[in-house]
């Protein structure tokens, strides 16, 4: 509060600015605190196709709802605008926070563009500036890189003072420090009934143990698992279940962990909580297939309500899950499906195509393959060289990628140049995955093994609209994308915060931007 009291005096020009004695809130409800400084949220919108369009992904952006509250427990007023489903608002903010993954880089700078142009101060976060806080910077007043929670307050403050500016690096705190779903679950309230599926999504434990050449979740949020105490999310889903969505007496939750078996001494301690608890839930979370080498963890977590599970696979060739560091090993795969679907756990997988180890049959290969080991849903990508990873540091070293648009970097288009086969075949490759795991013959089998499972109907008719989806959205004439072509110069910043140790990427990323001002080194160009 004392922020933003303190601040008013000094920010004449920003009250000026603002409109806001009456305006609305999306979804109709008025903004809290007539005199309160107002700050707009903002998720970019998708492009193109992808996970997020189908049935069961359609997830609230959770870092808006986070920022929100702690932007309210410094007495600003807060605008949440997920530019997927609200309009943007006509009304000028004191400030406007822009959420930034790397797909949607061109979109964000676009807004941030636009915001700075009609005089509004622009603050960009997530998991690309992080990375790229140099190019982040250009389009913005001040970045905050890492988990927000230990600065936002420092950048709401120094808004209001009219000093915010450059990089605000956030810390690895525990999770005790992350608002919890009381602070923000009204933002979502009054949203249409399907707008959201699933609305309800709780983030329990931050990190991951692994440490995969593709991934950015531990530069982001460190290695290992941080979590929350198991009361404390039991009391969180006691919030959703009065105030969140429900259909009928059921009741679902997404846990968006990275991992929830990061650790499984707390997926076990959760999972007793919420049977403790008395709760009727159905819950989704993402989590490493190593939870299902435990029979009596997989019995304890469908006690507790698990449904599905969304585990990263990745490949089904040991030699590629040794080239991108992934523990998986494929030949337990279908004896671990089966675990679990024995305890009516479906199975979402993802898996990666485009590794050096991949050659022209690996589609069919794996598309064969994991419809016969009954995975329920499959996600399909191709390898991409995500900033600050070591799959980007390996090929951009080695000159292989071809493509520095940020819009491409979606998981659905070749940006680099495979080993073992073109450009051009591993593009058609996924497409072909996506038809083959799909296509109606093995569609309709699945469904019939799912009436079989005798599944919540709710569940049931979830994996097959989820099906459909997949088989419907993912094709290639839905990928057309806005472009944001990087600065050679932020890409040879960008070698060596990937070529980092995973843990010191941001820190790299924040002393590499330093050290650019001061010596400027020369370019990483796209070659072949
Ligand atoms: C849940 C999730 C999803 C959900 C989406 C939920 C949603 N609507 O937001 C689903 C399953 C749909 C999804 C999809 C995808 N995802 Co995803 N997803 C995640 C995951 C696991 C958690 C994100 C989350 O909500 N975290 C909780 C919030 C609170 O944390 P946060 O977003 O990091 O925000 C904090 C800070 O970053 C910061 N912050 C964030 N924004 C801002 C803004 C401002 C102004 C400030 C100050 C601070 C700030 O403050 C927050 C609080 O500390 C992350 C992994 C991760 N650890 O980030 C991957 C992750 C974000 N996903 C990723 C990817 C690649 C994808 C896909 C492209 C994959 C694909 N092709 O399927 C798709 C994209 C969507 C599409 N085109 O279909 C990558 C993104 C990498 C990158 N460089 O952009 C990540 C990092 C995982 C990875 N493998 O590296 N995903
Ligand atoms: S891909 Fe999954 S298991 Fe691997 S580091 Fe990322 S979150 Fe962890």
């Amino acid at each position: 509060m004392g922020a933003v009291a303190d601040g008013d005096a000094a920010r004449p020009a920003a009250r000026e600015r603002s409109i806001l004695t009456s305006v609305t809130r999306p979804y109709g409800l008025p903004l809290a605190g007539g005199d309160a400084p107002v700050l707009h949220l903002v998720m970019p919108p998708w492009a193109g196709l992808g996970i997020h369009r189908t049935f069961g992904h359609r997830m609230p952006p959770m870092a808006l709802l986070v920022l929100a509250a702690l932007a309210r427990r410094e007495g600003w007023a807060v605008r949440y605008v997920d530019l997927n489903s609200d309009a943007l608002p006509s009304e000028a903010p004191d400030l406007v926070g822009i959420s930034v993954w790397t797909m949607l880089a061109p979109q964000a700078y676009q807004l941030a563009d636009d915001y700075r142009r009609r005089g509004v101060p622009v603050v960009l976060g997530g998991v690309h500036p992080s990375m790229l806080p140099g190019e982040a910077l250009r389009h913005a007043d001040a970045v905050v890189t890492g988990e927000a929670e230990s600065v936002f307050a420092r950048v709401l403050a120094d808004a209001a003072g009219g000093r915010m500016s450059g990089v605000y690096q956030g810390s690895w705190d525990q999770m005790a420090v992350v608002p919890r779903v009381h602070e923000w679950t009204d933002l979502l309230e009054t949203a249409p009934t399907f707008r959201y599926l699933p609305r309800n999504t709780l983030q329990t434990t931050r990190g991951c143990r692994f440490n995969c050449d593709f991934c950015s979740v531990i530069r982001i949020n460190g290695r290992g698992s941080r979590h929350r105490h198991p009361d404390e999310v039991v009391e969180e889903l006691r919030v959703l279940r009065r105030r969140g969505q429900r259909f009928g007496p059921f009741f679902h939750v997404t846990f968006l962990d990275d991992d929830l078996a990061a650790d499984l001494e707390f997926t076990a301690a959760l999972s007793e909580a919420i049977v403790r608890s008395g709760l009727k839930l159905s819950w989704a979370a993402q989590a490493s297939i190593g939870l299902a080498g435990d029979p009596a963890l997989v019995k304890l977590v469908s006690r507790a309500g698990c449904s599905v599970l969304f585990t990263g696979f990745e490949s089904i060739s040991r030699d590629t899950l040794v080239e991108c560091n992934k523990k998986n090993r494929p030949h337990l795969y279908g004896e671990l499906v089966k675990r679990l679907h024995d305890h009516k756990i479906l199975v979402e997988g993802g898996f990666i195509f485009g590794f050096d180890h991949d050659e022209a049959g690996v589609f069919e290969e794996t598309v064969e393959f994991v419809d016969a080991i009954g995975v329920d849903a499959a996600h399909f990508s191709i390898l991409t060289p995500l900033p600050g990873t070591q799959t980007f540091a390996r090929m951009a070293g080695d000159g292989r990628i071809v493509s520095y648009d940020w819009g491409e970097y979606d998981l659905y288009h070749a940006v680099f140049t495979p080993e073992r086969m073109t450009r051009a075949e591993l593009q058609d490759g996924l497409w072909r995955a996506y038809r083959g795991f799909y296509g109606g013959g093995r569609r309709w089998r699945r469904w019939r093994r799912h009436v079989g499972m005798r599944l919540h109907p709710v569940v049931g008719t979830t994996i097959t609209v989820t099906n459909h989806d997949y088989g419907r959205l993912f094709r290639p004439h839905l990928s057309t994308r806005p472009k944001y072509v990087a600065d050679p110069a932020d890409l040879e910043s960008l070698l060596v915060t990937s070529s980092a140790p995973a843990a010191q990427a941001i820190t790299t990323a924040v002393a590499m931007l330093a050290s650019r001002t001061a010596a400027p080194r020369s370019p990483v160009s796209p070659t072949r």
